[in-house]
This record gives structure tokens, C-alpha cells and sequence, in this order.
């Protein structure tokens, strides 16, 4: 089949990129063409996302992808959850909230006294992360927006909107809302009415792989490109596309999509709505081809990277990630251990409540060895999330009933060699390291696919990727006590 040639739109949640990607034969290649920072601004004691700063730096992306080759289609995916909410003129209603927005604040809970955890979670089957989408709706009643909303969509699809004129929502990311019906896979709209929330906003479902049009004229103008170019829906759950690129080669594998969140489980056929899958807060998000991520949020490199922005805003000028995580490596391992999943560790770090501080005193809370300096702060967070990974990994395959017989790390995350070192020693499992851009290669593959391309599945698409990239494996080693270390975190 003749070579496809897109643009690839993948819009994490600390920076945008956009790819060209090009199928051909025996290889897929993607090549950076635009990278951008992204991140919350606060107004007025609210956080919003930028989304017009990044719809222009995603048409300058996809202009360059335009000038130096042939552009077959356009895909985008972005981190999930968040949404805008249009009015009937299809104008966007007010800003984008992030969901690190504290507006959520104990929402959850009320929620779950109005409708029982059972219920929820036998529904939707979403981990309990306070700012599901379904909770920022509930946060919303009675707000003007919301009362004046006809439409929302979430980002790609507010993105796609704005490409091509049409509505809907990708599956994927549809999934992660907490708003979808995973038995039945359409929107949950009884639980909707239960909690007063106009479910007729909610736009008609999409399948990664369909195409949602052409090219609005005056984008295809901006752009300098035919209208005919389509957009295609992809896993628009930048998670989904990870796992699209995660390049393994046997059927039992675990995977950690390692960048602002990392992203913990399994593909399954089915989800597990088990009670003690409910206890244990496992997320059941639908993948590409109708697979489903079993998996869990972990707090991330998030953690990390906030830690950074505080040191370097208070002048520790030489606090640079490589150095940081290699002198981490030397580091006493596993002196302190900390719950990364501490709620308090989601708000962006400010001058009077940073994130190193929060640590610190988490630390302090459960008794362990408090950290003060960057180094140690640096090995706490790798240390803890290794023994995050170590649960997740251990209990979704316990959940779920099989036996991961290693680890596929993806995103940037899995440049960090210490925490991928450590991530094979606390796991008891080889890790395999990369690709780093896992959700631009599983987006270029969907788009190619829908344009032609001879990739009838997802063991195809992952041949490709091995075929095209090098990854770095990292055996287990003996040594330290994982199972104590554990034992140390509630
Ligand atoms: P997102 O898509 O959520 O924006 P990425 O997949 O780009 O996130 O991953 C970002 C994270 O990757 C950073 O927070 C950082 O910890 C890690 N990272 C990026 N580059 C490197 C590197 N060269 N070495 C080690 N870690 C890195
Ligand atoms: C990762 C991610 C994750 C979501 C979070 C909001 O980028 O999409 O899967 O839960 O962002």
C-alpha cells in the first residue's frame, strides 16, 4: 500500500506536541515538528486550560506537518477528563476548567451518599478521582454555563470541533468521564437524571478509527492545505494511544504510560466490576478496538515536576531533572516511603504551600525519615512510585486473573532509567523502556489505519512499532525489600 503521511496532535497536560508520522511498509516513523508548554493558568482563584492559546499552536503543528510533505489526515488525542461546554450558537461557554481545579472539593462523597459506590462503580466502572467529569458536571449545577449549555465535549473533540464543525464524542475518551455506561457501552444517562445533570449535552458517541470530516474552508485556508484532508477520530484518550504504541510482543503484559500521570494496568477483553475491583478503585477505560484498560492513576512524575518548578523558583538554580535523578540513584534506596497518591499532592505547587513541603510532611505524618534536600526529595518520589507500580501491577493482575510477564513503560517517564531500574526491582518483572512518544505512534497508527494502511489489528500495529523502535530493558534485581517497603504505605 502507498505511504501515509499525518499529522499526529498529542497534548499532554505540561507540554503539546505535534508529530508528522508516515506508514510505509515495514516501518512507522514519527518526527516532532512542533513542541509547546502547556499548563493551567489561575484566574481568580479558578485554574483553566489556555485552549485558544492551544488550538493556535496546534494549526501551527499541523502547518508545519502541511509544509514539508504530503498530509493525509490529522488526529488528535489529550489528556482526559476535561471539557468544554458550548452554547446553541456552538460558541464556547466560558473557560476550560482544569481538573485540578479545587471547585470539585467534596463533590465525590455527595455524590456517592446520593447514589451508592455499587451503583457507581458497577455503572461506570471509574476509580474514584475527584475530578471525574461526572463531578465537575455536578460541580457545575446551577451555574450559568452549564444552565445555557447544549453541548460538551471533551478537548479533542472541542479541537476537532473547531477543525471541522462536527460534534461527538470519541469512545476512548468518552469512557473516562465516569458519565458512560461501560455494561452497555453508551452514556449513563439514567445515573445522569438520578443527579439532575442535563444529559442532553452529552453529543452522539464516535469510534476511534471513523473519520469526523473534512476541513472546515477557512482552516484548510490558514493551513494552506486541501479541504479534503480529513480529521480522524483516534484514541483520543492520550492514554488509549499509549497503549496502541506499546510495542509488546506477548499476550500478558503490564504497561505504565509514564508522564504527567502514570497510568498502571492491563488490556483486557472485559472489565472487571468485581466488589474487590471496586475496592481496590481500579479504573475500566475503553481502549482501541474495543479493548479495556484496567488500570490505575498514579500520581506521576507530576509529582516530580512540580518539586522542580518550586526549587527553581526559589533560586535552587542548579536543580536540573538529570543530574537530580542521578544523584537519586546514589541516594540511601527506600529510606522514605510516602503515599503518592495523596490527594494533596494534585494541586500545582504555589510559593506558600510547595510541593516538596507536602512530601516533607507526609513524611512526617506516617513516621517516616523526613526529606529535606532536593536529592532526597528526588529519591522519595522515585522510591514511592516504584511502590505504587509494585501494587498496581501485583493487584490488577490478582484482580483480573492473569500473570504479567513484564513491563511495558511508555512516555517520557521511561527515560528515567533510575525509576525504570527500580520499577523492574519492585516489580519482580523485566521492564521494557519505550517509546517515549507511545501516544503520537498509537495515534499515527489509528489514522493510518482509517486511511488505508495494512494494519488489521493491534498485535499489527505493535509489530510495527517494535519494528521501528528500540526499547531498553531493564532485568529485576535482588536485594532490597519491596513487600516491607509496601507494608509501609496505607
Ligand atoms: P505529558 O504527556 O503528560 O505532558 P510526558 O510523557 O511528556 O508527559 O512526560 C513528562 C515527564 O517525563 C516529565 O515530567 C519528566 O519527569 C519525564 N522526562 C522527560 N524527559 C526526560 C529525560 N530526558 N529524562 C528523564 N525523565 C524525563
Ligand atoms: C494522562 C491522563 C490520564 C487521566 C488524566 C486526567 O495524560 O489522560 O489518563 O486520568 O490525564
Amino acid at each position: 500500500t502507498a505511504p501515509v503521511r499525518v499529522a499526529a496532535v498529542d497534548l499532554g497536560a505540561t507540554s503539546g506536541r505535534v508529530m508528522s508520522g508516515r506508514i510505509s511498509g515495514e516501518r512507522v516513523e514519527i518526527n516532532e515538528m512542533h513542541r509547546f508548554p502547556n499548563g493551567a493558568v489561575r484566574v481568580r482563584g479558578s485554574l483553566f486550560w489556555d485552549v485558544l492559546g492551544i488550538h493556535r499552536e496546534v494549526l501551527r503543528g499541523i502547518g508545519e506537518v502541511a509544509r514539508t510533505g504530503p498530509l493525509h489526515g490529522i488526529g488528535i488525542d489529550s489528556w482526559a477528563i476535561d471539557h468544554g461546554l458550548l452554547d446553541r450558537d456552538g460558541q464556547l461557554l466560558g473557560q476550560v476548567f482544569s481538573h485540578r481545579d479545587a471547585r470539585v472539593d467534596g463533590i465525590a462523597d455527595k455524590v456517592v451518599a446520593e447514589v451508592g459506590a455499587a451503583t457507581l462503580y458497577g455503572t461506570t466502572g471509574i476509580q474514584q478521582l475527584p475530578f471525574n467529569t461526572l463531578y465537575q458536571l455536578v460541580a457545575a449545577r446551577g451555574t450559568a454555563a452549564l444552565e445555557a449549555a447544549e453541548t460538551m465535549l471533551l478537548l479533542p473533540d472541542l479541537l476537532g470541533y473547531w477543525l471541522t464543525g462536527a460534534l461527538g464524542a470519541e469512545r476512548t475518551n468518552a469512557s473516562t468521564t465516569q458519565l458512560y455506561d461501560v455494561r452497555t457501552g453508551t452514556w449513563a444517562v439514567d445515573l445522569c437524571r438520578e443527579l439532575g445533570l442535563p444529559w442532553g449535552i452529552l453529543p452522539p458517541l464516535r469510534e476511534p478509527g471513523s473519520l469526523l470530516g473534512p476541513l472546515l474552508p477557512d482552516v484548510a485556508r490558514e493551513l494552506g492545505v486541501s479541504a479534503d484532508v480529513p480529521v480522524v477520530a483516534v484514541g483520543s484518550h492520550d492514554t488509549a494511544s499509549a497503549v496502541v504504541g506499546v510495542p509488546a510482543e506477548v499476550r500478558d503484559f503490564a504497561y505504565i504510560s509514564s508522564g504527567t500521570w502514570s497510568l498502571v494496568g492491563l488490556e483486557l477483553d472485559r472489565p472487571v466490576l468485581t466488589e474487590d475491583a471496586r475496592l481496590a478503585d481500579f479504573t475500566n477505560e475503553i481502549g482501541v478496538d474495543g479493548t479495556v484498560r484496567f488500570l490505575k492513576n498514579v500520581m506521576g512524575l507530576w509529582v516530580l515536576s512540580e518539586s522542580l518548578r518550586s526549587w527553581s523558583e526559589r533560586r535552587y538554580k542548579d536543580v536540573e531533572l538529570r543530574s537530580l535523578i542521578e544523584a537519586a540513584s546514589e541516594f540511601e534506596p527506600l529510606r522514605t516511603v510516602v503515599d503518592i497518591n495523596d490527594p494533596r499532592l494534585l494541586f500545582p505547587s504555589t510559593a506558600s504551600d510547595p510541593m516538596p513541603e507536602r512530601i516533607a510532611a507526609l513524611a512526617a505524618e506516617a513516621g517516616e525519615v523526613v526529606p529535606h534536600s532536593p536529592v532526597a526529595i528526588t529519591r522519595c518520589i522515585v522510591d514511592s512510585l516504584a511502590v505504587a507500580y509494585r501494587r498496581h501491577v501485583r493487584t490488577a493482575a490478582a484482580l483480573a486473573g492473569t500473570s504479567p510477564e513484564v513491563v511495558h513503560v511508555v512516555g517520557g517517564g521511561s527515560q528515567n532509567e533510575v525509576l525504570c531500574q527500580l520499577t523492574a526491582d519492585a516489580c519482580g518483572l523485566p521492564v521494557l523502556a519505550g517509546p517515549v512518544e507511545a501516544a503520537a505512534l498509537g495515534n499515527v497508527l489509528v489514522q493510518g489505519r482509517a486511511l488505508g494502511a495494512d494494519l488489521p489489528d493491534l498485535p499489527a500495529m505493535r509489530d510495527l512499532v517494535r519494528r521501528s523502535y528500540d526499547v531498553r530493558r531493564f532485568e529485576p534485581r535482588d536485594g532490597l525489600d519491596w513487600a516491607a517497603a509496601e507494608s509501609r504505605v496505607p
